[in-house]
């Protein structure tokens, strides 16, 4: 059932393109028919019945260099011709020899020719919903349903769901190939929605230990961020433009939303996050210096709508999801809120190339201050705590080893905390005295930083297991013991007494990625994404 597809959508892909984008491409597409003639042919003979005569996927994940992106080097001709372990992806060693399979993964590393259109019926006829799935009472286990944690298993593309207690594994059941970004909850903690990078989005039964269905929300995607009444999941895209905004009930499509700048030029969607105390969406634009804010609640804010609902002559209530455009001094990429969800702490283009960063004023949508925030901090992973009687913010960087911490009253960076390489999470909770930051990058990736929130000292560096990538902490409900992932194909999430330091457990996982507690998402933990 997961990861198969209607055959709705195999037609609806074969649809019409796009005039504008087939003269466009015309050259190309001589071009590549000339120089990839044979890889195609080898294409469609051996991989398109899995992954799409158009490579968009099927059975099997997209083959475009935008899911791709992670398998580099010999790594994807090796997987054509051995196969991969545990996935129904054969060995074609004896169809292709090693040529052959480098010319196909020349061809998967080239952009599509053409994109078929996605929009909402395309989006809605993607939709399956699990025949065998029975809707229960309450839950069939019996655990705090507030201290369930669930692991992606990013391996052999999984989730487990754990009792955050015993930490038994109460469930194991498979996901879209490629889950990225945090899965979300919706606010009773009962239903989780999941995305991979391929747009599917999965929902699932935490009750019944039940899939419910899936939907392809887009070709290409980023994240997801559910509505604070819990009734919309907002999906952002690359592939293609847009912001789709699903019903969570059965995930059909309430609002398919195109992005597109003031100045006409279309643009990916970075990322999409929820304002709770504004019942919007705030969407990142990776291509136009914008962000955009779409309402989901009946009473959204007046300030600043650009929306041409107004001019079509409807009342407000007759049109869900108003929108409103901001635009910024520079392009805001990678983006963290405070509690208050007044401001937005963005890294600007700039950050990228080692220099700056933003802070954006939500109320007033305008940018109200610099932050120094050299070499690419992420700040979507990153923690607030009080300390001095202010907040204080702490974010990873993806280059230079350092983690910043900034003070949240004045913007100011007032430490920069030398780490052993550059880091991708770092993670708290209100009852533990530390943050943990990893350092996912580079020789020492096996190394995981815990540092004391009030001197801003690291108080110890733990080597769980030498050589292999140590990344991401999640969290109990209480704070007690702090999870981390061994992120690995033969890897482990390691339990530790968040107070001793000391390890409790090691759970044997599959390349666990990221951790998610049900009590701290839906609360909104200072320590954690939300
Ligand atoms: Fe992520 C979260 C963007 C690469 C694992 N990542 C996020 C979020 C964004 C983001 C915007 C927050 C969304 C959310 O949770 O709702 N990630 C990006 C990138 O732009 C980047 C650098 C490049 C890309 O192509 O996407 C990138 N991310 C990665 C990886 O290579 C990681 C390590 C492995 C993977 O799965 O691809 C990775 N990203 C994660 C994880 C989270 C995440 C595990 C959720 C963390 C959390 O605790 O919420």
């Amino acid at each position: 059932f997961v990861g198969a597809r209607s055959d709705a959508y195999r037609m609806s892909i074969f649809g019409k393109m796009k005039m504008g984008r087939m003269l466009t491409t015309l050259a190309a597409v001589f071009l590549s028919g000339m120089a990839f003639a044979g890889a195609k042919e080898d294409y469609a003979e051996h991989c398109a019945s899995c992954h799409g005569e158009d490579r968009l996927g099927g059975s099997g994940p997209a083959l475009i260099p935008e899911t791709l992106r992670k398998i580099r080097g010999p790594n994807l001709a090796e997987v054509i011709l051995n196969g991969r372990v545990a996935t129904q992806m054969p060995a074609f060693k004896e169809e292709l020899d090693q040529a052959r399979a480098d010319a196909i993964v020349e061809l998967l590393r080239t952009p599509l020719e053409a994109l078929p259109p996605w929009g909402k019926a395309e989006i809605n006829a993607s939709r399956e919903m699990n025949p065998d799935y029975t809707p229960v009472d309450g839950p069939v286990w019996d655990a705090d349903p507030m201290n369930i944690t669930v692991v992606v298993e990013t391996g052999d593309h999984h989730v487990s769901v754990l009792d955050g207690d015993t930490f038994e594994v109460l469930d194991r059941f498979p996901t879209p190939f490629a889950v990225h970004g945090g899965p979300k909850y919706d606010p009773t903690g009962r239903y989780l929605f999941i995305m991979s990078r391929d747009g599917w989005v999965q929902k699932y039964d935490i009750y019944a230990l039940q899939t419910v269905g899936q939907v392809r929300a887009g070709l290409n995607s980023r994240n997801i961020a559910m509505s604070s009444d819990g009734k919309w999941l907002a999906v952002a895209s690359y592939l293609p433009n847009l912001l789709t905004i699903l019903n969570t009930e059965d995930l059909t499509v309430a609002k398919v939303q195109p992005v597109v700048g003031k100045d006409g030029t279309p643009s990916r969607v970075s990322a999409v996050y929820q304002v709770p105390p504004r019942e919007s969406f705030v969407l990142a634009l990776k291509d136009v210096p914008e962000i955009w804010e779409i309402f989901y609640g009946k009473n959204p804010p007046q300030f600043g709508f650009a929306h041409d609902w107004r001019t079509e002559g409807l009342a407000h209530k007759d049109i869900p999801f108003p929108l409103r455009k901001i635009t910024l001094p520079d392009y805001l990429d990678d983006f963290f809120f405070d509690q208050t969800y007044e401001y937005i702490m963005g890294a600007s283009r700039d950050g990228a190339e080692g220099t700056g960063g933003q802070v954006i004023d939500l109320v007033i949508g305008h940018k109200i201050a610099d932050l120094d925030l050299p070499g690419m901090p992420h700040l979507s992973s990153g923690t607030t705590w009080e300390r001095n009687g202010t907040t204080v913010m702490a974010t990873p960087h993806m280059r230079g080893g350092v983690v910043s911490v900034i003070d949240m009253s004045t913007w100011e960076t007032i430490k920069k905390i030398e780490a052993k390489g550059p880091g991708f999470f770092v993670r708290s909770h209100e009852n533990s005295r530390y943050v943990w930051a990893d350092v996912f990058f580079g020789p020492n990736r096996d190394l995981m930083h815990v540092i004391d929130k009030q001197s801003l000292e690291i108080v110890k560096t733990l080597q769980p297991a030498v050589g292999k990538t140590v990344a991401h902490v999640e969290f109990t409900k209480d704070g007690r013991y702090a999870l981390v992932s061994i992120w690995e194909d033969d890897g482990a999430v390691i339990v530790y007494d968040a107070e001793t330091l000391e390890e409790v457990r090691r759970l044997p996982m599959r390349k666990p990625s990221g951790k998610y507690n049900v009590w701290n998402k839906i609360t909104f933990s200072e320590g954690t994404s939300h």
